[in-house]
């Protein structure tokens, strides 16, 4: 008898271990593929929103993101994160984001992002925020993007600093 409860918590932790598998949902279109879609949660009356992906570019010619759109943001924009003076700022990419063949680009909390402007509704956790991405070569693209914690860690987000990203840091830069 014992044995056999032994086996079942054996199986019930196994169960556990594959259903939050890291999900590697592919988009493909034409020589791309996009993996890692996920944006995060937003705090309440947030406007803004990132969305955050990783674009393989499979082919011999370059490839741009050049914008995208989303029912859930009255305007969707491909923007990048630098410092400048010492200040972390953003600024919205005009000639779009290069992905040239052969390479890999991220888009990330810390870097090349796309940003969800006039949000309707927050973004909440576990959520699948559809998104079409627009590029000047593959055309549009449909992605979803899975919304993780607001506190969800960045590539280098410190825990002090993941209430001030989502907002008040990110916008110095812009005019919103
Ligand atoms: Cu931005």
């Amino acid at each position: 008898m014992k044995q056999i409860a032994r086996t079942l918590a054996c199986t019930a932790l196994l169960a556990c271990l594959f259903a939050v598998p890291l999900r590697a949902e592919e988009v493909k279109a034409g020589d791309l593929v996009i993996t890692r879609s996920w944006s995060r949660a937003t705090p309440h009356g947030a406007k803004t929103g990132g969305g955050y992906l990783t674009i393989e570019n499979k082919g011999s010619a370059p490839d741009r993101l050049i914008g995208g759109s989303a029912d859930v943001a009255g305007k969707v924009e491909v923007h990048e994160m630098a410092m400048n003076n010492g200040v972390m700022m953003m600024r919205p990419l005009d000639q779009g984001l290069t992905i040239d063949p052969g390479k890999t680009v991220k888009l990330s909390p810390v870097g090349y992002h796309l940003m969800l402007l006039d949000l309707k509704s927050p973004l909440k956790q576990g959520d699948k925020v559809p998104v079409t991405l627009e590029f000047e070569k593959a055309g549009k693209v449909k992605v979803s993007l899975d919304v993780q914690g607001v506190g969800a860690p960045g590539l280098t987000a410190t825990p002090s600093s993941k209430s001030k990203t989502d907002t008040k840091g990110m916008s110095p830069g812009m005019k919103m």
